[in-house]
């Protein structure tokens, strides 16, 4: 890397989209997707419930007024929002050690022995951050809703998820379309306190900093294959490793069943397949392990078209550009 130069802010062609080079410009990454919300739309469990839309709304706006650096503020969750949880929890529980994949097993009796997965309430943003903070350095900061690609995967790059912290309906808790903080704890956590998915997570943000439009679809599609829907091996059986499916009793037994079609992860062709997000999935991808769905990902990523290389300097938290051509 000696002859490589470093490339400054102005530098960068302008056919390349502006990104964040260090965690407190995540404050401008919160720009949110408007597809499936409790205010917009009819078919939303919470449309026609005036309690829950203003629980919404004053939960939002933590996520709004949030900045880099504040604590994550804590929330008092109702009876109803625990008992939510409670559902959702036990249920999945009961499936873990027969349909998750070792490494959410392994971490989900840590959270347990650390008194942070409980039956009984929801687990606060920052107990779960500073949990992971010790584990593989990624932290979480609130965001009010679904974002847009984007921004997602860009905090992605700095080891921070963005996380939702209000519950979704209690009409429906065993699958909702959107995410909401018992998707993000119950499914996403786990594998981030995981060194080598920590690792690929934080992968997939680089590759998407300054990325086209077209390269951002693609990557949000394997992610959406992989971290959300994806499915392993493990000693012959299949296993779920997917947060969206972990969070999720109705799907978890729906993606294990012989239903949905099961194929092979291979990025080239993971990256163009069209998905639907209302639904239960009709189509996963099957990975031989996560340690073999990375290097795949890895030798698949290297053929973007962006001009520029990215590294995380870990020291000063910053994202270095080097000029590749
Ligand atoms: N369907 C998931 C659940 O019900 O927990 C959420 C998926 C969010 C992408
Ligand atoms: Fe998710």
């Amino acid at each position: 890397l000696e002859h490589v130069t470093l490339l400054g802010e102005d530098n960068i062609s302008a056919k390349n989209p502006w990104f964040p080079r260090h965690a407190s410009e995540l404050d401008n990454c919160n720009h949110l997707m408007t597809k499936y919300e409790p205010d917009l739309d009819m078919n939303h469990p919470g449309f026609s419930d005036k309690e829950y839309r203003s629980r919404r709304k004053d939960i939002a706006e933590i996520a709004f007024k949030y900045k880099y650096g504040d604590a994550i503020p804590y929330i008092e969750y109702t009876e109803t929002e625990n008992k939510t949880w409670t559902a959702v929890y036990n249920t999945v529980k009961e499936l873990v050690p027969k349909h998750a994949c070792a490494e959410y097993r392994c971490v989900f009796k840590q959270l347990e022995e650390a008194g942070i997965f409980q039956a009984l309430r929801v687990p606060q943003l920052e107990e779960m951050s500073s949990f992971m903070k010790k584990a593989t350095g990624f932290t979480l900061r609130p965001a009010a809703g679904l974002l847009t690609a984007r921004d997602f995967l860009a905090s992605l790059a700095f080891r921070i998820f963005q996380s939702t912290q209000y519950v979704r309906h209690t009409k429906t808790p065993f699958h909702t379309p959107e995410p909401d903080c018992i998707h993000e704890i119950l499914g996403h956590m786990p594998l981030l306190a995981d060194p080598s998915f920590a690792q690929f997570s934080q992968e997939i943000g680089l590759a998407s900093l300054g990325a086209s439009d077209q390269e951002i679809e693609k990557l949000s599609t394997i992610y959406w294959f992989t971290v959300e829907f994806g499915l392993c091996k493990e000693a012959g059986e299949t296993k779920a490793y997917g947060a969206g499916l972990l969070s999720a009793y109705g799907e978890l037994l729906h993606a294990l069943s012989e239903k949905p079609e099961h194929r092979p992860f291979d990025p080239a062709s993971t990256a163009l397949q069209a998905y639907q997000d209302q639904e239960y999935q009709p189509v996963y991808f099957v990975a031989e392990s996560i340690e073999d769905m990375k290097d795949k990902f890895r030798r698949w990523v290297c053929q973007m078209s962006r001009p520029f290389e990215v590294r995380f300097n870990p020291h000063t938290g910053r994202v270095e550009v080097l000029d590749s051509v």
